[in-house]
């Protein structure tokens, strides 16, 4: 790598991330089933209809797969909790085999001095409560911060930190807008109540933590730069509306008590009633503010309905996921969410990282575009922290190649290699190269 630990103050936390459905193995240990299960059973959903049933089956090979982090020189781990393997009904008796779980997979962490950095949900919701309008029902709040009252009343004395929602913004627009994620529907009224219920949930499961005595609490925002596809007003407008509903909508509302102008002009006739009630709740006081970045988007006004305007496609270089690779992004969202939002708060980056189509070839993954695109998004977050962003940690996604969700297995963003029929584990270059920029 171009950097080196000591290129970082002593107490910066490198660390990876992961995430339950993509790497646990769903099937085991009493879970109950999720939106996932359903979206994915149902055709032309997800690649070959493959869902996490197995994944990487980190149930069993945690203890290995924290072995592989320490020998790397990582600080912290980023992981998950499955809400429906701790509440198989979402509500209701635990599974105590799935609390058993969680307990001993953060006593491996702290035995292999990770720090354990939790997030409550990453997108696997019960079904029995998606069968009730799960984001759409405002009673999610309240299920949400009763489940982590349940899973942090049991491994909340170890955690370093936790944040409630991984990306509010694809639990409500992907899903309910676009319908690329479970549960996949198209649909402007559901996602506005998503969109607005997804921040409801976070601010009462703070709430609900610093009733348990609990503190470092932050949220986790993914990020994406959006650029006009020319100088036009309308192309500026519409790349502006972009960034509202993908970026200013979450980061206002939590660190604003507002939603933006713009957003609310198609959004405003399919908000709960007296949404605004809800903001002290929603803007409850953080510790952290996680970004996970990894591109940008080129758009376009066109003459469809709001938000009128569509994606197209970029000059720069891409990733397997046909991501440009646009590290200046980085640096610019950690210098205005500063600037704009979290000020003297801490940031970290939370995910970064890119799908490439490894190969294992002799035992060997020469994944050189990844340590590249590592070096220059690093850089950028260093350039962003010399400036003054109080910057206190870097996550890399993901450990492990895992389930990419609509994509399946196909694409490849872990920097360990993993084969899905035998389940080994082989560390890749950039692995390698992480491992003597962390521990020399
Ligand atoms: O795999 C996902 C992860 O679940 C959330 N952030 C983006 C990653 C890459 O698409």
């Amino acid at each position: 790598m171009d950097f080196k630990r000591s290129d970082f103050p002593k107490e910066f936390i490198f660390g990876a991330a992961t995430s339950s459905y993509q790497i646990e193995g769903h099937k085991f240990g009493g879970a109950g089933k999720t939106h996932w299960d359903s979206f994915a059973a149902t055709p032309g959903n997800v690649v070959r209809s493959e869902t996490g049933d197995l994944a990487c089956d980190h149930f069993h090979h945690y203890a290995n797969d924290y072995i592989l982090m320490k020998e790397a020189g990582f600080d912290a781990y980023r992981f998950s909790t499955s809400w429906a393997r701790v509440l198989p009904e979402g509500r209701g008796a635990p599974n105590q085999e799935g609390l058993d779980f969680y307990d001993r997979l953060v006593d491996s962490m702290l035995e292999n001095d990770l720090k354990p950095c939790a997030t409550l949900y990453h997108w696997e919701l019960p079904q029995p409560l998606a069968d009730l309008g799960g984001w759409r029902n405002r009673d999610i709040a309240k299920w949400f911060a009763d489940f982590a009252e349940v899973i942090m009343g049991r491994i909340g004395d170890r955690m370093y930190s936790v944040a409630p929602i991984n990306e509010p913004w694809c639990v409500a627009w992907l899903s309910h807008f676009l319908g690329h994620h479970a549960p996949g529907m198209r649909d402007i009224r559901a996602t506005a109540r998503a969109m607005h219920h997804v921040l409801l949930a976070h601010g009462s499961a703070i709430q609900a933590m610093r009733g348990l005595g609990m503190s470092n609490l932050g949220g986790v925002f993914n990020l994406e730069w959006a650029t006009p596809v020319d100088g036009s007003n309308v192309a500026r407008a519409a790349a502006e509306l972009y960034d509202g509903y993908y970026n200013r909508f979450f980061l206002g509302g939590v660190f604003k008590k507002a939603y933006p102008e713009n957003v609310l002009i198609g959004l405003g006739p399919h908000m709960p009633e007296n949404f605004e009630d809800d903001f002290d709740v929603i803007g409850t006081p953080l510790d952290w503010c996680g970004l996970n970045y990894y591109t940008r988007k080129i758009i376009a006004p066109n003459d469809g309905a709001w938000p009128s305007h569509e994606e197209v496609p970029g000059p720069l270089p891409k990733t397997q996921m046909d991501w440009e690779i646009y590290p200046e992004g980085l640096y610019k969202f950690l210098k205005r969410t500063q600037a704009e939002y979290t000020g003297d708060l801490p940031l970290l980056v939370t995910e970064n990282g890119m799908a490439n189509p490894d190969v294992l070839t002799d035992g060997r993954v020469n994944d050189e575009s990844r340590i590249e695109y590592l070096n220059q998004h690093v850089a950028a977050a260093k350039q962003a922290m010399t400036e003054g962003v109080p910057l206190q940690g870097y996550m890399f996604w993901s450990l492990l190649d895992n389930y990419e969700w609509a994509l399946g297995y196909e694409k490849r963003f872990g920097l360990v290699h993993v084969d899905f029929e035998t389940l080994e584990r082989t560390p890749k270059l950039s692995y390698e190269a992480l491992k003597i920029a962390l521990t020399s």
